[in-house]
């Protein structure tokens, strides 16, 4: 569990470079989605100097963050997959599973247990320590709350650590998830508060908050991180950070997501990021969040090894390890053993 330093003007105990605390002043929130505790840990404005820092010195910085926190050259495996595909009564505009878009992704039914555990079992032996089961659903029925428990237990009873990703939860069934034996919670920000709405008209920013506060207080790990890539302004990039900077306390586990252009979907076509501006986010990210794990997440496939070294440099020090994210493809197996040999990364 994070424990979030609140404002403070003793930088001993702070995670903020001095130059950038120095240049900014601490400001109550003033923002519609401000953190619970009603204090900032992050303002916008150090976000976005911290964006705005030549490429070198954000780099060292973030390298000097991610050293004073974790073991430099290692990385966490995750591996994913999806127990309930296609169908998706949400319109979110990235997403290849919603019904709303025709994508060529079929609807199929809840997986049952037999399949799960071979693909966590798979998942264990090329050495990922945590199995993460995604659903298209827009919230998690309580007649699924029984199975999707089995199916937590059966992967938690094979020595993994377990994640889930079924949309927006009550808190009752957030702890009935804990119960079972879930370890994490994936529910992502997925961009800034002022162009979620362009992105996604079915549910609102708060309806997100609200089940990262179930998730935090059912007791489990919250992962909650974003997309870049969508056309967003570095200042938008700056506002997800913000976000989750300030989430009090910032999530355990950052997944950043580079957009996949799916055929279909109503961002297919948006211009493609610049890959320097997406290891800044990484960077970014691990500055403002320290002690999370920061997930180099979906797009690794069309990043190439270069790109994605930068991203570990930059404190990224987790992925999604496996062939296919949930529908769409993802780096082989032996590939990214082959990479993290190269690179002298150890795998956690
Ligand atoms: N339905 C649940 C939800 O939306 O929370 C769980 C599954 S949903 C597919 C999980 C996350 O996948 C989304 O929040 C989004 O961040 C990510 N995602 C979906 N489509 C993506 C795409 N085309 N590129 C990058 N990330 C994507
Ligand atoms: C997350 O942040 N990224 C993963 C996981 N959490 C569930 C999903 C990426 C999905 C990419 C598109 C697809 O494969 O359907
Ligand atoms: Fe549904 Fe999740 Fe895809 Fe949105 S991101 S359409 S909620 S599966």
């Amino acid at each position: 569990m994070n424990t979030t330093t609140a404002v403070s003007l003793d930088t001993s105990v702070s995670s903020k470079p001095l130059e950038v605390r120095m240049s900014f002043q601490p400001k109550a929130a003033s923002e519609p989605f401000a953190s619970p505790s009603n204090e900032e840990t992050w303002t916008l404005a150090e976000i976005v100097a911290l964006f705005n820092l030549p490429f070198n010195d954000l780099m060292f910085k973030a390298q000097g963050v991610h050293r004073a926190h974790f073991s430099a050259n290692e990385v966490q495996l995750s591996s994913l997959l999806s127990i309930k595909t296609g169908g998706c009564p949400e319109d979110c505009g990235y997403c290849p599973q919603s019904a709303h878009y025709d994508t060529g992704v079929e609807a199929s039914k809840l997986l049952d247990v037999e399949a799960v555990k071979a693909a966590a079992l798979e998942a264990k032996k090329n050495g990922a320590s945590r199995f993460c089961m995604g659903a298209a659903w827009r919230e998690l029925n309580d007649r699924d709350v029984e199975k999707v428990a089995s199916l937590i237990s059966a992967v938690k009873a094979m020595e993994l650590e377990t994640c889930c990703t079924l949309g927006m939860l009550s808190s009752d069934q957030a702890k009935a998830l804990k119960v079972a034996g879930l370890d994490y919670y994936n529910h992502n920000l997925d961009t800034a508060p002022e162009i979620y709405g362009d992105i996604i008209s079915t549910r609102v920013y708060e309806d997100r908050l609200r089940t990262l506060a179930s998730v935090r207080s059912a007791g489990m790990h919250v992962c909650s991180g974003g997309i870049v890539g969508m056309g967003e302004t570095r200042e938008q990039r700056a506002g997800l950070v913000h976000q989750l900077a300030n989430l009090g306390p910032y999530p355990d586990s950052v997944p950043i997501n580079h957009l996949v252009h799916v055929q279909g979907t109503p961002l297919a076509e948006t211009k493609p990021l610049d890959p320097l501006e997406f290891v800044r986010t990484i960077a970014v990210a691990r500055i403002t969040m320290p002690k999370a794990h920061v997930r180099l997440s979906a797009g690794r496939q069309e990043m190439g090894e270069a790109i994605q070294a930068m991203c570990f440099l930059a404190g990224a020090n987790s992925i999604f390890y496996g062939d296919k994210l949930l529908t769409t493809g993802n780096p082989e197996w032996a590939g990214d053993q082959a990479l993290f040999a190269k690179l002298g990364i150890q795998t956690v």
